[in-house]
């Protein structure tokens, strides 16, 4: 067991939990397991049960930080950076657990890790803040997260890229004789929103309104914005935690330092991250594949992407938020106009 992961004990059964299961509609997930639509959302097989007792069982307190996001959305590294600013003054850059142990054995999520095998451990002897990441929609969180002032941190990626992404994962997923998923029959479960903690467009708006509602308490950010200018989202995250960098700080370079070893690059060149596997058997090499914006340009076709970004902007439309496939700062051989690139 990694260092800092929650304490497990042996599953248990629950009848209320057997009985709302046999209830639940059942849809395919593209690693072959199966999916059941839950309070508006597509959830993993392997989450439902932990996710029933996080709702049951959570109790919140004012110092919690809770890491959101949809699946391959910037989770890893928005939990990288978030442990790094939490633990700047407890270790040096060179003592960091990073160098030792995957991001999600530092930040466990509450449905594939806290509650996997126990319905209500006892987090109240983690130390202070207690850290917790989730892919579990807002509507879907337990009230006690709601209604405390804990903080929320938000990370969005665009669908397309985040598909993508999802569907490389969930190759890697594959287990046995299980046939996963064609990217086609993915993309096309995706534009109806069955996909791992799905439909993509009422979660990422789940937490934008709750960010515009409040801004104290839910942070809400763009893994593209990230890319573009990961130090002032570093910056913005720390005074958001409660733990701005002091003007010394700045000077001696501790943002830099800190982006530097949270950077893809970095991380994904530890040995932890090439060879360690988590707990449930998924290698952590499956979290760090190539980090990129756009890379849906080598997957898909132009007009699928286009397809998928229409759906998704008409579902945000008025919302004030918007997602970009081709984000302007990229450069133009890397995003190409549709046209030349359906040639
Ligand atoms: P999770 O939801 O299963 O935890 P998550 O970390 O959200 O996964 O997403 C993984 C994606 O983030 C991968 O994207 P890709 O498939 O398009 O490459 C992964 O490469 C990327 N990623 C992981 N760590 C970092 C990082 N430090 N900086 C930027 N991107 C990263």
């Amino acid at each position: 067991m990694e260092k800092s992961e929650v304490p497990q004990e042996e599953p248990c059964k629950d009848d209320e939990f057997q009985k709302l299961l046999l209830t639940l509609p059942e849809e395919r997930n593209w690693d072959g397991t199966s999916l059941y639509l839950y309070q508006g959302f597509w959830c993993p097989s392997i989450a439902i049960k932990p996710v029933f007792s996080f709702q049951q069982h959570f109790q919140a307190l004012g110092s919690d930080l809770i890491l959101a996001s949809t699946p391959k959305s910037g989770t890893t590294w928005l939990k990288a950076l978030t442990f790094s600013i939490l633990n700047r003054t407890r270790y040096t850059l060179n003592d960091s657990p990073l160098h030792t142990t995957s991001p999600h054995g530092l930040v466990p999520f509450v449905e594939f890790d806290v509650y996997l095998k126990n319905k209500s451990p006892n987090l109240m002897l983690l130390p202070s803040p207690r850290i917790f990441a989730t892919h579990v929609p807002y509507g879907s969180l337990p009230s006690s997260i709601k209604e405390s002032n804990c903080r929320i941190v938000y990370v969005c990626r665009n669908a397309v890229d985040q598909l993508i992404s999802y569907w490389h994962f969930a190759l890697k997923l594959r287990r046995g004789n299980v046939k996963p998923l064609s990217l086609d029959e993915g993309f096309e479960k995706f534009c109806h929103g069955v996909h791992s903690f799905g439909p993509f467009a009422e979660h990422v708006l789940g937490y934008w309104k709750a960010n515009l509602d409040r801004p104290k308490n839910v942070l809400f950010l763009k893994y593209e914005d990230m890319k573009e200018d990961v130090f002032s989202h570093t910056k913005r995250l720390a005074e958001f935690l409660g733990c701005p960098f002091s003007a010394m700080e700045e000077k001696q370079g501790v943002i830099q330092e800190i982006c530097g070893l949270c950077s893809f690059e970095n991380l994904k060149d530890l040995e932890v991250n090439k060879s360690g596997k988590r707990p449930s058997g998924v290698p952590n090499s499956a979290f760090f594949r190539n980090g990129k914006v756009g890379d849906w340009g080598d997957h898909l076709s132009p007009s699928k992407a286009e397809y998928l970004e229409k759906l998704i902007e008409e579902k945000l439309s008025g919302s004030g938020l918007t997602l970009k496939i081709c984000p302007k700062f990229q450069k133009e051989d890397e995003c190409k106009p549709s046209s030349e690139m359906e040639a």
